[in-house]
């Protein structure tokens, strides 16, 4: 079946991949079945008045209320609460999502998706940082789909094109470097959340703007890279280009490199997934040659922002530890934007969260959500000891 007789829905429809997936609908002319957020009334209630999709879900039961009155003069069905998300996933008749709900509440949606046979257009890395093994299972058992969103990811699977994952020698994962890759440690101690927010390439959120700064978001992509992509920890090298032109390649048993390049737009990789194998005029800018003066690469300073190494040891781990890194960075990252503590500790509390963790090898799924509830606690408690 072709994409354009397809309606989708739009998971997380009020944050940044959100948007802009409500944009590419507009111009791949596509139905949306329906759409999902957590309390942003405001914005849900515009995006469902312009494309009147059957059902919207809040997960916040009160924003739901609200939403419910505003659009009580039109034909749209609208629920609240986390429950009600995962029936009205499993019931939309959307064959493609767009998975773009933040962190670990994009694994719960990732499933129903799976479980009703979708595309699963992912943009969410926690779910596949964290429970890939649970989700994979079920997208096999119902012969779902996932093709990912990620700028890097999308750059890899479409630089795989036909390709067996036996036949790779490297995966080239780029970095913009984060807006302080010349920094000196003790520059990065004076860091505030302001400074971490003026991301220089890409349009983001918060959390993982900052997480791109301190390069953790890279050390997810490094994890995301070997569960996706079925290589090892060792086969991913990670380059800083910080002109965000070349979005990762592959390196072939053959020394040949496939590159995928194009303008830095975010919407480029969630219309691919939507499409593909297909594609279709974008609205990302065509690249200009000529204006690009130079592509640089050069290695990350491992020594310096220690969340990536950190990251490969988590991924070495495996079990319940990339769980627990990605916990611990969620809070360290939120104390942070409260201003309550500095740039370098971030680093500093999740690598003691993570290194003094106890793994579980063959986790449940049980396991990890625990995981991530006392990772929680114990970054919480280690911030209160030290920061006093
Ligand atoms: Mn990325």
């Amino acid at each position: 079946m072709n994409y354009t007789e397809k309606s989708i829905a739009i998971l997380g429809s009020t944050g940044s991949v959100g948007q802009q997936s409500v944009e590419i609908a507009k111009h791949l002319n596509l139905k949306v079945d329906l759409l999902t957020a957590s309390s942003s009334v405001d914005t849900i209630e515009k995006q469902a008045r312009e494309l009147l999709p059957k059902t919207c879900v809040l997960t916040d039961k009160r924003a739901a209320n609200e939403l419910k009155s505003k659009l009580a003069d039109t034909n749209i069905k609208v629920y609240g609460g986390d429950d009600s998300a995962i029936s009205a996933i499993e019931e939309s008749k959307a064959k493609t999502a767009v998975n773009a709900v933040s962190g670990f509440a994009g694994l719960a949606p990732a499933i129903a998706c799976a479980r009703s046979a979708k595309r699963i257009a992912m943009s969410n890395k926690e779910a596949i940082v964290i429970a890939y093994k649970f989700l994979k299972q079920e997208i096999e058992t119902n012969n779902a789909e996932m093709i990912p969103v990620d700028s890097e990811h999308s750059a890899i699977f479409q630089c795989l094109q036909g390709r067996a994952s036996n036949d790779i020698k490297r995966i080239i994962l780029t970095s913009s470097g984060g807006p302080f890759r010349n920094k000196t440690y003790k520059e990065l101690k004076g860091i505030v959340a302001k400074d971490a927010l003026a991301h220089p390439t890409w349009k983001m959120g918060a959390k993982i703007t900052v997480d791109s700064a301190s390069l953790m978001n890279k050390g997810f992509e490094v994890i995301e890279a070997v569960r996706l992509f079925n290589v090892k920890p060792e086969q991913v090298k990670v380059v800083v280009h910080p002109q965000s032109i070349m979005h990762s390649a592959v390196e072939y048993n053959d020394n040949s490199v496939i590159a995928q390049m194009g303008a830095p737009d975010m919407r480029t990789c969630i219309q691919y997934a939507i499409t593909y194998p297909e594609r279709q005029t974008a609205l990302a800018k065509s690249l200009d040659f000529a204006s690009i003066s130079n592509l640089t690469f050069e290695n990350p300073k491992t020594e310096i922002f220690t969340l990536l190494p950190l990251a490969f040891y988590a991924i070495n781990e495996d079990g319940i530890i990339p769980s627990v890194l990605n916990a611990s960075d969620e809070i360290a990252v939120k104390y942070f934007l409260n201003n309550k503590i500095g740039f370098t500790d971030i680093f500093k509390v999740v690598e003691k969260v993570v290194k003094d963790f106890k793994n579980i090898k063959d986790p449940t799924l049980d396991d990890i959500i625990n995981a991530d509830k006392e990772a929680r606690i114990k970054t919480e408690n280690l911030i209160k000891t030290i920061f006093k």
